[in-house]
């Protein structure tokens, strides 16, 4: 049985596990949730989520969400070194997914909460948060600019789980306009994952269709 993976194709998130499980080899079942619809937030898709986020991930009977853990699970199942080779890659690429979480992704979902969400809600963003998000992006990017100065990938110098973690918030740039196009070398190593990961740029593809599609039935313009 396929392992299922529930999620919005708009999703930054749902993008990271799917385009990793096309590198990795991995057959999925996509299950699609309309998150415009709330679909989400219904009784069933919490018994999944209790958090009602996309993606989750259902293999048999195990059911996780959180797409780094998702990720990672799948690399281990699959025997994948997009995990990590040695120990010692292992655990730079898990650094790189933990300070992603925290300290990274967290600001360009803030930004994509107030620039977007808050549009569809017919709400004003409030000017504050999106430049507080701003302020920390741009200190993270600087460190990663730097780094990929010196990397053509994250870890390792070829591709890794940490790459698509730490590549999430591209998802959404050319929306929420987050000031990642002022870091050449971040720029360019976005670019080099399209042209080399063939799952990252077909989910370029779909979360841009969704989104755009969404804010232009919703006579958004931004
Ligand atoms: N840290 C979570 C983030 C999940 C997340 O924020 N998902 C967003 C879409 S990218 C979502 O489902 N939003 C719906 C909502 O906020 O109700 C992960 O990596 O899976």
């Amino acid at each position: 049985m396929a392992i299922k993976i529930y999620g919005d194709p708009g999703s930054g998130s749902r993008r990271r596990v799917t385009a990793a499980a096309a590198a990795m080899g991995i057959d999925i079942e996509i299950v699609n949730v309309d998150l415009f619809k709330g679909e989400s937030h219904t009784p069933e898709f919490l018994e999944l989520n209790p958090h009602g986020l996309s993606p989750v991930m259902v293999d048999g009977d195990f059911v996780l969400y959180e797409s780094a853990a998702i990720n990672l699970y799948l690399a281990e199942k699959a025997g994948s070194d997009l995990a990590g080779k040695t120990i010692r890659e292992k655990y730079e690429i898990l650094q790189w997914m933990f300070w992603s979480g925290e300290q990274w992704r967290i600001f360009a979902t803030l930004t994509f909460d107030e620039v977007l969400g808050k549009r569809f809600m017919g709400r004003p963003a409030d000017e504050t948060i999106v430049q507080l998000a701003a302020d920390k992006i741009r200190a993270g990017a600087a460190v990663l600019d730097a780094h990929l100065a010196e990397h053509d990938y994250i870890v390792g110098d070829r591709l890794t789980l940490a790459d698509f973690d730490i590549a999430g918030p591209f998802s959404q740039n050319e929306r929420t306009k987050i000031p990642l196009n002022e870091f050449p070398n971040l720029v360019a190593w976005q670019q080099r994952l399209l042209d080399t990961v063939p799952g990252w740029a077909a989910t370029k593809r779909e979360v841009d269709e969704r989104i755009d599609g969404a804010l232009a039935g919703a006579g958004i313009e931004l």
